[in-house]
């Protein structure tokens, strides 16, 4: 089994992107300048190698087989169990391996929810991606319990009087996303944190955008439950993380039962596997796992600060260059208070027709709702277009994103 090892780089986004094959590409004859970075990462080659690794030679089910490619693949996928761990401060029996934040999150909302009761308060944000309002909307409908939003200020953070009355002695849950996948906003989480434990309400934070690019730590944060998704953090698809605090974890039930989540099986009972595997049931996707390990290997390589740092100077510069272009709106705070996100509208164009024309050009960008509905209704849109950044992209890209808007206001004359 080939082992990967990367030494720590200095921060050169030239060199760095030569570690993606899919950057070399052109679209419409023009070179790919990929700004959808928040709807999923592109892939380093030697996340793609280390997939191509475990097929070539090691391929084997995991906690399972007496035999040499067998200790290998289970070997791999713990190991990924570990790094994962590492990374966030937490410890191996925390981490979770799922498909990704959609089924994390509903493996903590169906857990959670059954012990939900008439009366019984959840709390989450108007800027919720929708995979963490659907599933709480659904256990308190099942459990006669009340979904409850904390609003959004003007200036596009969350609003702290909100905050402080929508958690309350009733609230049981408190979900929220990190960094808005639509506003950027970088929520105070640790002090929201707080809040909800003061009111002994569980506390889950949806990681999907933050933890690629900034430093996650579970214990500073005193999350009780922490979501993430390998894609977004050059890792594969098809793999994501629940953190979940131990203590809380062994009191829980499985969330699907089957192989490899059971010590003992007998005809009308079983007993539960040790933490994590009791809730890994089934065969896992054991290659994505193991890509995941090799793609935190590779962030840790490059280091989660200078990764930051590197995309704080991509948002400012996006934030001006896109200020400075007529006709264009920016929803969201400011440059400092944002992730590497900028979602805008072109005068009244739809953000599809804007989209398509940037695409023309070879800038990939995501329009539409991004998958938050409730916070379009509370923008009072429809759709945006939105620009988001990674460790590959630099500033001239962001020119030209900025220079490409030109066209689409020859296109509509505007
Ligand atoms: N947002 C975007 O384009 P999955 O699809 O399970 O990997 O991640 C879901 C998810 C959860 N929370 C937040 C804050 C997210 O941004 C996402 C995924 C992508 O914005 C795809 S819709």
């Amino acid at each position: 089994m080939s082992k990967t090892k990367l030494a720590l780089k200095t921060f050169d986004v030239e060199s760095i992107r030569k570690d993606f094959p899919i950057l070399k590409r052109r679209i419409f004859g023009k070179p790919l300048v990929y700004l959808d970075n928040s709807a999923t990462a592109q892939k380093p080659q030697v996340v793609i190698d280390a997939m191509t690794d475990y097929y070539t030679n090691y391929n084997a089910n995991v906690h399972r087989g007496i035999h040499k490619l067998s200790e290998e693949a289970t070997h791999a996928y713990e190991e990924a169990h570990e790094k994962v761990a590492k990374f966030i401060n937490g410890s191996f029996e925390e981490i979770i391996f799922t498909k990704g934040t959609t089924e994390s999150l509903n493996l903590v909302a169906y857990s959670l929810g059954k012990a939900l009761k008439p009366g019984d308060e959840v709390v989450i944000t108007e800027m919720e991606h929708h995979s963490n309002i659907v599933p709480w909307q659904q256990v308190c409908k099942e459990k006669g319990a009340a979904l409850k939003f904390i609003g959004i200020a003007e200036d596009g953070k969350l609003d702290w009087n909100s905050i402080n009355s929508q958690i309350t002695k009733k609230t049981k849950i408190v979900s929220l996303t990190h960094v808005s996948n639509v506003l950027g906003t970088i929520n105070p989480i640790k002090e929201i944190g707080k809040v909800a434990h003061e009111n002994n309400a569980i506390f889950i934070v949806d990681a999907a955008q933050s933890v690629p690019r900034m430093r996650v730590d579970v214990k500073d944060l005193d999350a009780d439950f922490l979501a993430f998704s390998g894609h977004k953090m050059y890792g594969p698809t098809g793999i994501g993380v629940l953190y979940g605090k131990k203590n809380i974890l062994q009191d829980m039930s499985p969330f699907l039962y089957g192989g490899d989540m059971i010590k003992e099986v007998k005809f009308h009972e079983s007993r539960w596997n040790d933490l994590p595997w009791k809730f890994e049931a089934g065969t896992p996707n054991i290659e994505q796992g193991i890509g995941l390990g090799v793609a935190i290997d590779y962030i840790n390589s490059i280091g989660i600060e200078n990764i930051e740092e590197h995309e704080r100077e991509l948002t400012k510069h996006a934030m001006k260059v896109l200020e400075e272009v007529p006709l264009v709106t920016i929803y969201g705070p400011d440059a400092e208070s944002r992730s590497s996100v900028v979602a805008f509208n072109f005068d009244n164009v739809h953000a599809h027709d804007v989209a398509t024309i940037l695409d023309r050009e070879g800038i990939a960008v995501r329009a539409g709702h991004h998958c938050a509905m409730p916070l379009m209704s509370v923008l009072n849109i429809i759709a945006s277009v939105r620009a988001s950044f990674a460790i590959y992209n630099t500033k001239e890209e962001i020119d030209k994103l900025a220079a490409s808007l030109a066209t689409v206001r020859k296109v509509f004359k505007l």
